[in-house]
């Protein structure tokens, strides 16, 4: 037996044994009974060596990740003789994890395609399993999947040709990744009034390819300083305001000489959580940049960006609530309180049952996205799959993020003050999770975004449709009866678009974010029950008891509403 603290007898001594994971793909049914039901069995047989060492990897990976909990990101910004070098420094584990990503294809998957249209669901299977243990390396990787993304899009060759194979290299001394530099002082959701100017330079080139521009501006808050390219948005001379006057532009960070191209790191960020990742805000003063799709129209053509890294936002949601929830359940079999085991108390196992359950709806409805993203850019999407993708993704950003925040911060209360102590490695995970919805859109810019998708891409159709064809395949009567509130919740939520759009813009915009939530969670509901009743074939009822559950909380924040004027009396003096 190890002492533990010294000059006390051991035999009088209690502590406490800490939470540990196991292969966190072995002890994942939630995951295992998703791709079974949705990829072909060749195609599961073929990735699940690869999903099983990913699990192993992150329980070694959250121990260094414990271990170097102090390690975080630092900026050198000038070298021993007085030169401005803006050198940034990260974590071991981060250069630990830029290099497992590489090699494990978690951008590079979605672009070999092996799979065709599960190639999505075998990238975001990976990421998921990586996300927790990874410090947040996800982000730098959502923006490098959404780079590769957008470039090709809009089949810009040349820089396809440039930037393309390094994003997607398994390589590591040949990966790139890239940053997404839009928010400035003036607003991280008003993209549109970014100051940043360009100016076409004279003769200028960037990779060897002309027709650059110079860019002279300040990006407030850019992710993962550390990325080799970046695409970001500036005015051209003579463009109007807002986000039609901006140009999408590619750029590196650095030249061949090591060089940074008119770039000055000023600071980087001492942020609440995402530590590890090296935030900075940056000078931009004569950077060299190619436009990536002409001139203007810079926010449209950035959207396919926005579009893969809120998935990835999704994904890195059902993870961290993963996680936690790991650790508190592997945590109640061994705390003994008042007589028994955490988990022999029907108090404290409801309130995991209540975190699970969130976690399942919200793990089901990420990888609906991603099944969709997967059916769409392999050619084989409907055109009912492809509306809904667009309306889907914002929806499950928004929805998973609060899920998340919620979830992490029951997983933190199990531990009790130990949960609250820093070198149990827990706060982190809350700090963490307080990210997801804020970055990438706030939740109430997303439920505009939301908004947006009825008015003009059919969304709300695309909605019901999904709910319909959904429900209409339960068979069995508990869940069936679940299916009737999720019909009744989606027709409520219809009802509420075409009486706000009779009373007005301004009740549509103070309701977006209820119906979003509604509608996320109706979503949520309606995947849950169709995925408990194929597993009730398979002898599993766990599914049925967590859409029980999920239905419980209520799915439906649509009701008597305040209208606009009243919430603001609220607050009169
Ligand atoms: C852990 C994993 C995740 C890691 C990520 C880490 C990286 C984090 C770094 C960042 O946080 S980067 C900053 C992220 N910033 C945002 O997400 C911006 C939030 N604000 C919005 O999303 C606003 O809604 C928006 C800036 C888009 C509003 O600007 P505008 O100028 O009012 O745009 P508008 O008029 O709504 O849309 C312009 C065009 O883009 C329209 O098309 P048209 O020109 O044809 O009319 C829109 O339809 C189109 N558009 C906008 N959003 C779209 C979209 N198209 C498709 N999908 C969308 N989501």
């Amino acid at each position: 037996m190890v002492r533990r603290a010294t000059g006390i007898d051991e035999a009088m001594s209690f502590f406490q044994d800490p939470p540990e994971l196991t292969n966190t793909y072995q002890t994942d049914h939630v995951l295992q009974g998703h791709l079974r039901r949705t990829l072909p069995a060749e195609v599961l047989c073929d990735i699940e060596p690869e999903l099983q060492e990913m699990g192993r990897l992150a329980v070694e990976l959250h121990a260094q990740q414990l271990a170097n909990r102090h390690d975080e990101p630092r900026l050198e910004a000038w070298d021993a003789w007085g030169n401005r070098i803006d050198r940034v420094h990260v974590s071991a584990l981060w250069e630990r994890a830029a290099k497992l990503a590489a090699e494990k294809g978690l951008v590079a998957i979605a672009y070999e395609r092996v799979h065709g249209r599960h190639s999505r669901t075998h990238q975001f299977a990976l990421v998921y399993l990586f996300g927790p243990s990874s410090d947040v390396y996800t982000c730098p990787l959502a923006m490098t999947d959404g780079a590769a993304r957008t470039l090709l899009e809009h089949k810009n060759q040349p820089l396809i040709d440039r930037a393309v194979a390094r994003l997607t290299s398994r390589d590591p001394a040949r990966a790139w990744t890239s940053g997404q530099w839009m928010t400035e002082r003036t607003g991280g959701s008003d993209v549109g009034l970014s100051e940043t100017v360009a100016t076409p330079s004279d003769g200028g080139k960037v990779a060897g390819l002309p027709g650059a521009y110079r860019l002279q501006g300040t990006k407030w808050f850019t992710s993962a300083i550390t990325s080799q390219m970046a695409l970001t948005l500036a005015r051209t001379a003579g463009s109007p305001d807002g986000g039609r006057g901006l140009t999408l532009f590619y750029l590196e960070v650095r030249d061949e000489t090591c060089a940074l191209n008119g770039i000055e790191v000023n600071r980087l960020k001492d942020k609440l959580g995402t530590r590890k990742v090296p935030t900075a805000e940056l000078t931009l003063d004569g950077t060299l940049a190619l436009p990536v799709a002409g001139v203007g129209n810079g926010i449209r053509n950035i959207a396919p960006m926005l579009n893969v890294t809120r998935t990835w936002n999704a994904i890195c949601a059902i993870g961290c609530m993963r996680r936690g929830i790991d650790l508190a359940v592997d945590y109640a079999n061994r705390r003994v309180q008042f007589g028994t085991k955490l988990s022999e108390k029907p108090l404290h196992m409801d309130t995991l049952a209540g975190m699970q359950a969130e976690f399942e709806g919200a793990f089901g409805l990420a990888f609906r996205v991603v099944q969709l993203l997967g059916a769409v850019e392999s050619g084989e999407a409907t055109a009912h799959e492809e509306r809904l993708l667009r309306a889907l993704t914002p929806v499950a950003k928004l929805v998973t993020a609060k899920q998340a925040v919620l979830v992490v911060s029951e997983a933190i209360e199990c531990f009790g003050g130990a949960g609250y102590v820093e070198d149990t490695g827990l706060p982190t995970l809350l700090r963490d999770a307080q990210v997801l919805p804020i970055w990438e859109g706030t939740t109430n810019v997303l439920s505009l975004d939301v908004m947006r998708a009825i008015a003009r891409d059919g969304a709300l159709e695309a909605f019901e449709e999904e709910v319909v064809s959904l429900t209409s395949v339960l068979q069995q009567p508990r869940l069936t009866d679940l299916g009737r509130l999720a019909r009744k919740t989606m027709a409520q939520a219809r009802g509420w678009v075409v009486e706000s759009a009779e009373r007005g813009v301004l009740d549509a915009e103070a309701g977006a974010r209820r119906f979003a939530l509604t509608i996320g969670r109706t979503l949520e509901l309606a995947l849950l029950l169709r995925h408990a009743e194929w597993s009730q074939t398979q002898g599993d009822e766990r599914p049925t008891l967590a859409a029980r559950r999920f239905a419980a909380h209520g799915i439906s924040s649509i009701g008597d509403e305040l209208k606009p004027d009243e919430a603001k009396r609220m607050f009169s003096r």
